[in-house]
């Protein structure tokens, strides 16, 4: 029987200095990319893979754009238990090589939707093998839920709001089940996409589950065409503010945000510094969405894989380039295709054309 340790650890919750003069309030950050595996992922996936082990499973078989792989292979390695990863091909070499380091067996196809039916299919063959999603399960959503039952204990009074990054919706599971079990449900939560990555934006703005034809933003962690219904059904009943930024400006946040606090995060985590970064917060105030008086903003850390101050510079001259700006006019299109007037993305073409165009 495996252990009642979790394979998380209870990560640090610290003020930053520089992002809360910037923010004109305290800023909070959870501080996930100090995880064993590097993301909150191991939160729900530590705890999805736990429960089954319990059950005999006899391999993990897991679909991920990477965080979670890395979860499942550390896990499965924890616990004693092989286990095969499909990436989608733009998975990061350093990644891939991460998880093999676990002992899992990493295969590779084009897409995280293909990855996704490759595993289950391999599934289907073996009947003591367990499907590891990265997002969608109830078990997934509950270890999430430990970030804030942790942040209650860390934090002297309620949080005025909360930033995360989204994928495929199932960190936002997990913080609003935590937010209700600790009675801060009246928490706002700025949910971060990038564009060209933004299918929980796209599902409310339509007003029904959005499948993005195709992920084209560097965030490839949030790349989930179709966001878990449950993430969709809840972002509905809670406040959830959901917002959208480009590349540039995530690549730029995971740039300042290594200076600043001497961390290197992932495109995926650089969308929700760029809330701050890009002022989005005090638009947000300033438009009445977020009270004017904030007590403090708690931003989560989500993840520091997938990068490396090579591909930090890679992924700077990316975004500079035509196509990024290219990225930006395309998204523009998209975001009004889907009704929304994005008031953060008219300010900050602007300021990408500035900051990004050279
Ligand atoms: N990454 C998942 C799903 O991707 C994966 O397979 O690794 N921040 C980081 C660093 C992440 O790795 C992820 C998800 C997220 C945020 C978003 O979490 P989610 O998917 O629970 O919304 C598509």
């Amino acid at each position: 029987m495996a252990s009642s340790k979790p394979f998380h650890v209870v990560t640090p919750l610290r003020v930053s200095p520089h992002l809360s003069k910037l923010a004109g309030t305290k800023v909070y950050l959870k501080l996930e990319n100090t995880q064993p595996t590097c993301s909150f992922k191991i939160r729900g996936i530590g705890n999805f893979c736990k429960a089954w082990a319990e059950k005999r499973c006899r391999q993990f078989v897991c679909a991920s754009a990477g965080n979670a792989g890395l979860a499942a292979a550390y896990s499965a390695k924890q616990l004693g238990i092989p286990a095969t990863i499909f990436v989608p091909q733009c998975t990061p070499a350093m990644t891939v090589e991460r998880m093999e380091d676990e002992g899992a067996m990493v295969c590779m196809a084009q897409t995280l939707e293909e990855c996704q039916n490759a595993a289950q299919e391999m599934v289907k063959c073996s009947s003591d093998s367990t499907y590891v999603p990265p997002f969608d399960d109830a078990l997934i959503w509950e270890g999430h839920k430990t970030m804030i039952t942790e942040m209650k204990e860390q934090m002297e009074s309620t949080p005025g709001a909360i930033v995360l990054s989204v994928g495929g919706g199932g960190m936002l599971c997990g913080v609003i089940q935590g937010l209700k079990e600790v009675g801060w449900d009246k928490v706002p939560i700025i949910a971060m996409e990038t564009c060209g990555a933004h299918s929980l934006n796209a599902s409310l703005e339509e007003k029904k589950l959005v499948t993005l034809p195709e992920i084209t933003s560097v965030a490839t962690t949030l790349g989930a065409a179709t966001v878990a219904e449950e993430a969709f059904k809840l972002a509905q009943e809670y406040p959830v503010i959901s917002q959208v930024v480009n590349d540039c400006d995530a690549v730029a946040a995971v740039g300042k945000f290594l200076d600043e606090e001497r961390m290197l995060v992932e495109p995926a985590c650089g969308a929700s510094l760029a809330a701050i970064y890009t002022e989005l917060t005090k638009t947000l105030q300033k438009d009445g969405k977020l009270p004017n008086e904030l007590e403090s903003i708690v931003i989560i850390v989500c993840g520091g894989n997938n990068i490396s101050m090579e591909e930090l510079e890679r992924l700077k001259e990316q975004v500079s380039t035509d196509n990024g700006m290219g990225d930006l006019v395309e998204c523009e299109l998209a975001l009004a295709t889907f009704n929304n007037p994005c008031n953060i993305f008219a300010a900050s073409l602007q300021k990408a054309m500035g900051a990004c165009a050279h």
